[in-house]
């Protein structure tokens, strides 16, 4: 045990550290990685409330007990984070474990970011909503279609058992044989058909550029870096607005900060052309060649918890 722990530490002493924030930055390095996947300021609410003007709100005291220990005063019956709980969907905000120290820090964070933050929220245009008609919505249709032919087919199949018939049973095997011939020719063909046209490039591809993704709950970074844990996060410069180039093949470097989720690129119709999986301690690598303009959007394909509809990041593709 205490082997253990001691080449815990020595790991963790091993591990190239940051360079360290210049002071005052703390907070935001700490908002960052710590709060902005729930909160932003002067942008909405996304699983906890929109954060401008929290220092006005509440007082100080409440702010730093809440901070440094949400669940207690939440167990503890609080009224004010009773309320936020309720309204919040009953999701109980983690404990950082912050001491009241960073909790201030944050706290001069926020009071000092929320002008700034709040002029590009007007700039966000709502998307068209997905076309419905899409080959993806045929395939659906094709889906129910086939398992309502395959109910109708074992409802008889039951129904006609009711009564002993006499069978001929090497019959049955000759004509399940041809079937099952059928069927693989059938399958190989659509195989071949249509491989060609699956969006994902050659193996040995060069990418024209590289983009590492970090996924975490409840957001998706951009970075030309990549990003490893959140002690990177707030360090290593984000791509706030990724914009890609039309038929240039692009490289996505997919990895998690915290548990697994998912990467789904869907194009500008709504229809999904990429994904892979976004795993902790792993890259997944994602050749992608976007071949229409227009604004992309990535959703998290693995639920991942309560804030999982929350993972959506847009793209623009010129
Ligand atoms: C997993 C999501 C999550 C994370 C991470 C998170 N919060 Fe919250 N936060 C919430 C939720 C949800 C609430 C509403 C209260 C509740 O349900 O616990 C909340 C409430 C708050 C409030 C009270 C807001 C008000 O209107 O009074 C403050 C302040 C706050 N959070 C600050 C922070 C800070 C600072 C961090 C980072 C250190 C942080 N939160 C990280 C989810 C989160
Ligand atoms: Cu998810």
């Amino acid at each position: 045990m205490r082997i253990a722990s001691g080449l815990a530490l020595l790991f963790i002493l091993a591990c190239p550290v940051p360079a360290a924030a210049a002071a005052g930055d703390e907070g935001r390095l700490l908002y960052e990685r710590q709060c902005a996947a729930c909160h932003t300021i002067g942008e909405g609410d996304r699983i906890g409330p929109d954060l401008a003007g929290v220092n006005e709100r509440r007082p100080r005291d409440w702010l730093l007990s809440f901070v440094t220990g949400p669940d207690r005063m939440i167990a503890a019956g609080d009224p004010v984070a009773v309320r936020l709980y309720e309204r919040y969907n009953r999701i109980v905000m983690p404990n950082l474990n912050l001491s009241e120290e960073q909790a201030g820090q944050l706290l001069e964070y926020l009071a000092l970011a929320a002008p700034a933050a709040a002029a590009p929220a007007a700039a966000v245009t709502e998307l068209p909503r997905p076309a419905l008609a899409g080959p993806q919505s045929r395939v659906l249709q094709l889906f129910l279609v086939i398992s309502a032919v395959i109910v109708l087919v074992f409802t008889w199949v039951a129904l006609s058992t009711r009564n002993p018939v006499e069978v001929d049973v090497h019959r049955a095997y000759s004509i399940r044989r041809v079937l099952f011939v059928i069927a693989v020719v059938a399958l190989a063909g659509l195989l071949v058909l249509t491989l060609p046209k699956a969006p994902y490039a050659r193996a040995g591809a060069e990418p024209a550029r590289v983009v590492y993704v970090a996924a975490r709950q409840f957001d998706f970074l951009f970075s030309e870096e990549p990003i490893v844990s959140t002690a990177e996060v707030g360090i290593v410069p984000t791509l706030a607005n990724l914009v890609l180039t039309k038929d240039e093949l692009v490289e996505f470097r997919v990895t998690s900060l915290d548990v697994n989720h998912g990467f789904g690129l869907y194009g500008p119709d709504r229809q999904i052309v990429a994904q892979t999986q976004a795993m902790p301690g792993y890259f997944n690598r994602l050749l992608f060649r976007p071949l229409a303009p227009g604004e992309y959007k990535v959703f998290c394909l693995e639920y991942c918890a309560a804030g999982h509809h929350l993972m959506q990041v847009r793209l623009t593709v010129n």
